[in-house]
């Protein structure tokens, strides 16, 4: 069965959507995509951010969607284990909407609520495994990076360029980049907004494995097949208890990490880093 996540309603305030369905679900998934007779893995669901005219960047509207349907597949009792991909074959996806952010302020974030949906998505029980192809930037890293874990096409890019518009990572990156690859490169990543290719995150233990880029999706669905094959009560277990080894102080960092970042919306820079983003040119930082 394949079907779109259902629409929610549009910000107060976002620019109308050329259409509103943004993610896509299909269970049981089927794999090798390009196989005949088409497979079915029974208990695998392939979910796939379907914005590719705008390389999947995360508007709220598709986060919204996002959650919306993994809570569903978590809670219906027929997925046990879950795929994430980009449509297209440019983006798992390429971070937040600049221009929904762009406009911003610290208010605005703080009271619209918007990014509780990063709880939503970070308390899903189902495992969850990132197929990423091309570029996985910004909220797209950290989406990845909220997955158990990460399958990489060997033309995939990671990084947080945040940095470079004015702001910092908002939604677990300071945190789950840490503790993923340790302070240094982390440090580096973030401080520059560098990109890492696939080979370094592989080095760097960000990603599980590197595969061709047409067999990302492949991959990913073979390990959630193998998951899914498994006592579905010891895999929640134990999804939940590799999640508390890192969990002593991550929601601390991730509140402070969340007020930071909406903090640096009442900056200049912010509001200079996305304009000249939208404009395609380069920005000029005036430190206020
Ligand atoms: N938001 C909105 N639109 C985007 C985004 C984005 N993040 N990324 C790309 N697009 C759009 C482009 O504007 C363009 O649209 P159009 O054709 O209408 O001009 C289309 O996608 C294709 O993009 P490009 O033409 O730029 O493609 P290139 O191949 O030249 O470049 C890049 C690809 C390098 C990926 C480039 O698009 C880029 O730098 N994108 C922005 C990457 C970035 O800075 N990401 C971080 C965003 S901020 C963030 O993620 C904060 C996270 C906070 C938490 C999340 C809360 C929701």
């Amino acid at each position: 069965m394949t079907m779109a996540a259902p629409p929610r309603d549009a910000p107060t305030g976002s620019p109308p959507a050329a259409r509103t369905t943004f993610v896509r679900v299909a269970i049981p998934a089927t794999a090798p995509a390009s196989a005949a007779p088409a497979t079915t893995l029974p208990g695998v669901a392939l979910v796939t951010l379907d914005r590719p005219e705008a390389l999947n960047a995360l508007s709220f509207d598709l986060l919204d969607q996002l959650a919306d349907a993994l809570s569903a597949l978590d809670a219906g009792g027929e997925c046990r284990a879950i795929v994430i991909t980009g449509a297209g074959n440019r983006a798992f996806a390429a971070g937040a909407d600049i221009r929904e952010l762009a406009s911003q302020t610290y208010a605005s974030l703080r009271d619209g609520r918007r990014f509780e949906v990063w709880d939503r998505l970070a308390a899903i029980g189902l495992p969850m495994i990132a197929a990423v192809r091309g570029v996985a930037l910004g909220g797209g890293c950290e989406l990845a990076m909220l997955c158990d874990l990460i399958v990489a096409a060997d033309d995939a890019t990671f990084g947080q360029p945040e940095i470079k518009l004015g702001v910092m990572p908002g939604a677990g990156g300071t945190q789950r980049l840490t503790r993923a690859i340790g302070k240094a490169r982390a440090m580096e990543l973030i401080l520059t907004g560098a990109s890492i290719d696939a080979p370094t995150a592989a080095r760097y233990g960000l990603v599980s494995r590197v595969v061709p880029a047409e067999a990302a999706v492949d991959a990913a669905l073979e390990i959630a097949a193998r998951i899914a094959a498994l006592p579905p009560l010891a895999v929640r277990a134990a999804k939940a208890a590799v999640l508390a080894a890192d969990d002593g102080s991550l929601a601390a960092g991730l509140a402070a990490e969340r007020e930071a970042f909406f903090r640096l919306f009442d900056t200049q820079d912010q509001a200079e880093g996305m304009a000249a983003f939208t404009d395609k040119r380069s920005p000029t930082w005036s430190g206020r």
